[in-house]
């Protein structure tokens, strides 16, 4: 098999590391000739500290501070008015249920993890109606929630697929060039923000799209796009679909905010189905960290839509040899859960309720923050925090102006200038306008 680059790169940084191993383990040989023992250096002395990640890097800086005042708003999760983590009603009503039914066991799932977890998984992204599905061309494995059905994705198309480059959105969620990157994919990045207007490029994202190598991989945020909260219209979303479908790109939906842009579960997996109605072929990465508010369980689904129910089977066959050697097969309580409210129609109904509260709090608070920001006459037009749509608001505040609102305010946030909103509280409004106020008006 040809050599893939992740490939590659894991041999350079074995060889690197070899060499230093090697010089080390020759001093450690003279100095000591008996044997290793407690006073010899670690076997991983060689190593350097790594850096914190750049997203959840900043709850570790959060959590470190003693300030009351602090506000975390680093992470895309959800709290409430009072600034707590949310477990939703209808999660807490299905774990009930799940704990009292004696006949559940805590046997290994298979390895593509609840058929009934698939089935709905995949009806709820494609639409309960969706050919594809009736026609058994879309094959749904269970995995690790969106990063995990991002990678299992991503190594199934190192393998499997021709074209090994994939596009991401610049910018995009910072995971995304390390999942594509480690599978064995080479990155390119095709224009999708414009600093100036804070909306999309779009004509620069046809111009890169338009000139990929034929067959390559576009990575595309189903809604909500992330950081910078800018998504397509629908009518762009049709062009976009016309070019990729023109130059046979392979689509690869990342879908981890199914709800939370709209608050409608069904329209904000529009773009998806525009894309599977063609009749085309594409992948959906789904995650139920955000919409079921279910982030530690770890819940979420690849889905490859194929052209005939045979090829599906087969890439199915397949994707049971990426999972096995991974992780082997995944857990099973957090799929139980969404598979007993996606398949009740009451617990269902009582979801997408829960789930729009959640999506209308995050759009009240950035008319709140909006009008916080316009009383204070701050400089500048703030007219995106309430254009943009989903968790996040791409601020345009700088790294420099990041630092300070932190060191002065105690307000963390990624150094990309993007706050989740979702963090963000009636309470907490005021001393975040604040925060950006100075940042802009001390000339930080
Ligand atoms: N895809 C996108 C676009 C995301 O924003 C995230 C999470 C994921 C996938 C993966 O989420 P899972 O938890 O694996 O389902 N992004 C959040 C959460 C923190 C993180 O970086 O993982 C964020 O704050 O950007």
């Amino acid at each position: 098999m040809e050599a893939r680059a992740a490939d590659r790169r894991i041999a350079t940084l074995a060889r690197h590391l070899e060499a230093s191993s090697l010089k080390d383990s020759h001093e450690i040989v003279s100095a000591s000739p008996t044997s290793s023992n407690s006073s010899s250096p670690s076997v991983f002395n060689h190593l350097a500290r790594a850096p914190e990640d750049p997203i959840l890097g900043v709850t570790v800086a959060f959590n470190k501070d003693p300030s009351p005042s602090k506000l975390n708003l680093g992470v895309g999760a959800y709290r409430t008015e009072e600034g707590k983590p949310l477990v939703l009603n209808v999660v807490r009503q299905a774990e009930k249920l799940l704990v009292n039914d004696s006949s559940r066991n805590k046997e290994y799932i298979p390895i593509v993890g609840l058929a009934d977890f698939n089935k709905l998984s995949a009806k709820l992204i494609l639409g309960a109606n969706s050919p594809a599905i009736q026609e058994n061309r879309v094959t749904t494995v269970q995995c690790l929630s969106g990063t995990g059905s991002l990678r299992v994705g991503a190594e199934f198309l190192a393998r499997h697929y021709h074209q090994r480059t994939v596009y991401i959105t610049q910018p995009t969620w910072g995971n995304h060039p390390k999942v594509f990157a480690l599978a064995g994919l080479s990155v390119k990045t095709y224009r999708y923000y414009d600093p100036a207007t804070r909306g999309l490029n779009f004509q620069g994202l046809l111009e890169d799209l338009g000139s990929a190598p034929s067959g390559a991989i576009v990575l595309l945020h189903a809604c909500a796009h992330n950081p910078t909260g800018v998504d397509p219209t629908p009518a762009q979303w049709e062009q976009i679909r016309q070019l990729i479908r023109s130059k046979g790109l392979l689509p690869f939906f990342d879908s981890a905010y199914q709800g939370f842009a709209s608050g409608s579960l069904d329209r904000d997996a529009e773009p998806v189905r525009m894309f599977v109605a063609d009749g085309g072929e594409c992948l959906v990465a789904q995650s139920y960290a955000k919409n079921m508010g279910l982030y530690g369980e770890r819940v979420g689904a690849l889905s490859i839509v194929c052209k005939t129910a045979d090829v599906a089977s087969r890439v199915e066959s397949q994707l049971k040899l990426v999972i096995r050697p991974m992780y082997s097969s995944p857990p099973i309580h957090g799929a139980s859960i969404v598979a007993t409210i996606l398949k009740d129609r009451s617990m269902y109904h009582q979801w997408t309720i829960e789930l729009k509260e959640m999506a209308e709090r995050i759009i009240s608070m950035r008319q709140q923050l909006f009008n916080a920001l316009k009383s204070r006459g701050t400089p500048g037009d703030w007219s995106h925090i309430i254009k943009q749509i989903g968790m996040f608001t791409f601020t345009g505040l700088n790294s420099k102006q990041v630092a300070f609102m932190t060191k002065e305010f105690h307000i963390y946030m990624t150094s990309d200038g993007r706050i989740s909103m979702a963090g963000l509280s009636s309470r907490t409004v005021p001393h975040l306008a604040d925060a950006i106020h100075a940042a802009v008006t001390r000339g930080v």
